[in-house]
């Protein structure tokens, strides 16, 4: 089954009359959708806009006579971030995926922190997260980086690959596999150049990094989804700016491991240090959760209070 057809519950249970079809992109309030074979830029209806924007790989309904995307089916899965200041609560980026490639370069890029960061973010999405470092073939440590950041990752699997030199490129193909993926990581991480090689053709844009700090320039502008020749499809994005837990509840989901044992702990606020009652100390005393695990949550609650204060 291609990527670009809806799945049979979705048609069965999409309102009377209108299509099924999937967002390739949005543009200008448009949503670029596949429909009979092809794709249409469609507006989509301002009742629908206000409840709700599409993003790349929603499953639209579409009314095909008037040439209006007029709602949205249920998310599967969706990857949110908090929006910026100005426009307050969070922001959906995608949708539908099974498995959000995070990647990170291992120049200039490289924080096993973010990469925490965004396994979190992947981990309240509902689909798998793959960490792939790229940029390997020039350093030479890539493998005590690979150790460290799956540390930091939980359980998401983590390779070093560079697909300039050649390096990892099987690696990285068996990571998607025939599912539908998302790319994610800073500008300049090697999105569109890992983009380009899963389809096999330089169809992204791609662009060289500043020397000086590694950073990119913002290359690529907008989420696009694309069928991979061998079946399943990726997404493309531009550089995440800003990587957040939207809120508390997110917290849990990214470390539903830590939080199922917090729940045996004799306070309801353990903050996993020296408490009485500890459950979660007694798991690491016992080699059950890593140490790194307990820092990396109370870091990102850190996080979450600082932003909140800041009325975030
Ligand atoms: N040596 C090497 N260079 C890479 C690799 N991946 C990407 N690059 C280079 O890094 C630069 C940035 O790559 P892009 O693919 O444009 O980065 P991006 O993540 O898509 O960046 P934005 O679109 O700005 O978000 C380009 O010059 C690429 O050739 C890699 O695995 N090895
Ligand atoms: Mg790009
Ligand atoms: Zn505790």
């Amino acid at each position: 089954m291609s990527p670009l057809d809806p799945p049979r519950g979705l048609v069965d249970s999409s309102p009377e009359g209108l299509a099924v079809a999937r967002v390739l992109r949005i543009e200008r309030g448009h949503a670029e959708v596949w429909l009979d074979g092809d794709a249409r830029l469609l507006p989509v209806s301002k009742k629908q806009l206000r409840a709700c924007q599409p993003v790349t790989g929603d499953w639209a309904h579409v009314d095909v006579a008037r040439g209006v995307v007029t709602g949205l089916a249920p998310r599967a899965t969706c990857l949110r971030r908090r929006a910026p200041a100005a426009r307050g609560g969070d922001q959906a980026v995608v949708a539908n995926f099974d498995v959000a490639l995070i990647v990170m370069g291992l120049d200039g890029d490289f924080s096993i922190r973010r990469a925490e960061r965004y396994a979190a973010l992947v981990a309240t999405s509902g689909a798998d997260a793959v960490v792939l470092l790229t940029k390997a073939a020039s350093v030479t440590l890539a493998k005590e980086a690979v150790a460290a950041v799956a540390d930091a990752v939980g359980d998401a699997p983590v390779h070093a690959i560079d697909v300039v030199a050649g390096v990892g490129l099987e690696v990285a193909r068996r990571a998607l596999g025939r599912r539908v993926g998302v790319v994610i990581g800073s500008s300049g991480a090697g999105k569109s150049t890992l983009t380009n090689h899963l389809l096999g053709e330089a169809h992204q844009p791609t662009r060289e990094v500043r020397a000086r700090d590694s950073r990119g320039r913002h290359t690529t502008v907008r989420r696009e989804l694309f069928l991979l020749p061998g079946g399943g499809a990726i997404i493309d994005t531009p550089g995440l700016r800003e990587v957040g837990l939207a809120d508390d509840a997110d917290l849990d989901d990214a470390f539903a491991d830590l939080a199922g044992l917090a729940a045996g702990c004799r306070f309801g606020d353990c903050r996993h240090e020296s408490e009485p009652g500890c459950a979660v100390r007694v798991a690491v005393d016992e080699g059950a959760l890593a140490e790194s695990r307990v820092e990396a949550w109370r870091r990102l609650r850190e996080e979450r209070a600082t932003s909140q204060r800041r009325g975030r």
